[in-house]
């Protein structure tokens, strides 16, 4: 793989082929992370990276946008018609800059907005208090209800009536449930203020027609390209008509310059892959996938936020196996299976160390792995949260780790 670079930066291509490795034969659960396949890997490394294209298609800051213009043209329809959008723009960079542009478009500087608690499953751009959003905004903070792990909908209605937010913002990073885009959007017209949907998660779902889409109900819906809609790295936003000419400006010029049309190339192919049949079966078999997990981990005494998901994701809360969650991403990693430590709802310990771990199923669910890999990944990871100082455990799982995925190709990998 990459003889090129192999011959000009030896030392570089090391360490490339080692992380193709890496990525070969461990198991990821990192829930937001994914897989892309062979064509969207050729669009970002193609010589559309030399082209800039600061503007819209049509009207454009840079000559030689002949091509371009056809290229972003794509991207746009195919994703109007993957979600049902009356608008979208394909340029966000990623995430943050995403949801950065959509509040200066839509909000001034102090407006109260309204978004999930991070400890609760909110995302870092959704209010913290040391994050851009969190200084700019006014926001305040919703979260679980603690007995049931779940959104505590009418304490979003007590704050929304409480606080009269200009946006509410609905959406996470490590939420396992269904989210009601309904109730959210009834409390938001209660009191006036404008609905916007973070789908960076489930926006695969969402495309594939297992989760509802928050896109008639929303006036504005977000989402990165990358997690389980299986794209590029980057982001896109779609929102109704009446805020398109807002939404387009806070991006260009309002927050970024010159579109990266490499990646906008390979969300087109990634949109055009999500309309195809064989994604429906995908988005399907990663919630089956994820909702199999969770039992075979509740039949391992791992007790889960909200007791199981509905989505791609699971969040366990570690603290009756007294193994924090530093100390079982640690373990797992030895064995070549990849998580992430994770705070859990009013979590008493620190983000750097805390109680639980998050882990989900869209990258093992592209590499083709079903129920019966989820048995024995539940498996895995038990024997090794009951075995982190223990060595030949360890690495005895490690072995049985590497066989099985060496039996499930990566797209992309040819090593
Ligand atoms: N870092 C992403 C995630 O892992 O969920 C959110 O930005």
């Amino acid at each position: 793989m990459y003889p090129t670079i192999k011959d000009q930066d030896p030392t570089l291509h090391a360490s490339m082929m080692a992380e193709a490795q890496r990525q070969k034969e461990g198991i990821e659960l990192i829930p937001s992370e994914n897989y892309v396949s062979q064509a969207v890997l050729e669009a970002n490394g193609s010589i559309l990276t030399n082209k800039y294209s600061e503007g819209y298609p049509g009207k454009r800051y840079y000559g030689g946008q002949e091509n371009i213009d056809v290229i972003e043209t794509l991207a746009i329809d195919r994703a109007k018609e993957l979600f049902g959008a009356e608008h979208v723009n394909v340029q966000p960079y990623s995430g943050s800059p995403a949801n950065t542009a959509i509040y200066f478009a839509l909000l001034e500087f102090g407006d109260t907005v309204m978004g999930l608690k991070l400890d609760h499953g909110g995302h870092i751009t959704h209010g913290l208090p040391i994050g851009f959003s969190g200084k700019a905004y006014d926001f305040v903070q919703y979260g679980v209800n603690p007995e049931t792990g779940i959104l505590d909908m009418e304490e979003v209605r007590k704050l929304a009536h409480e606080k009269k937010p200009k946006m509410i913002v609905a959406g996470f990073t490590a939420y396992p449930r269904d989210i009601d885009w309904k109730a959210f959007k009834e409390i938001a017209d209660e009191v006036g203020a404008i609905t916007m949907a973070d789908i960076s998660h489930t926006a695969g779902l969402v495309a594939g027609g297992v989760l509802e889409s928050p896109v008639p109900f929303f006036d504005v819906v977000m989402t990165t390209t990358h997690k389980t809609l299986r794209g590029p790295r980057g982001a896109m936003i779609m929102c109704k008509q009446k805020f398109a000419k807002a939404i387009d400006r806070a991006i260009f010029p309002g927050l970024q310059g010159g579109p990266h049309e490499h990646a906008i190339a390979g969300k087109a192919i990634c949109f055009a892959e999500a309309l195809k049949p064989e994604f429906k079966d995908y988005a399907l078999q990663v919630k089956k996938n994820a909702h199999h997990l969770a039992e075979a981990l509740k039949k391992r005494d791992f007790k889960l936020v909200s007791d199981g998901t509905d989505t791609h994701l699971i969040l366990a809360d570690l603290t009756n196996k007294g193994v924090p969650g530093k100390e079982a991403q640690n373990a797992l990693d030895h064995v070549g299976i990849t998580l992430n430590k994770n705070t859990v709802p009013n979590d008493p310990r620190s983000p750097f160390d805390p109680s639980g771990i998050r882990l989900g199923t869209p990258a093992v669910t592209t590499r083709g792995m079903k129920e019966a890999e989820m048995e024995k990944i539940a498996d895995w990871m038990d024997r090794a949260i009951n075995a982190v100082n223990d060595q030949s455990v360890l690495d005895e799982i490690k072995k049985e780790v590497e066989a099985m995925c060496l039996e499930f190709p990566v797209p992309g990998i040819m090593i």
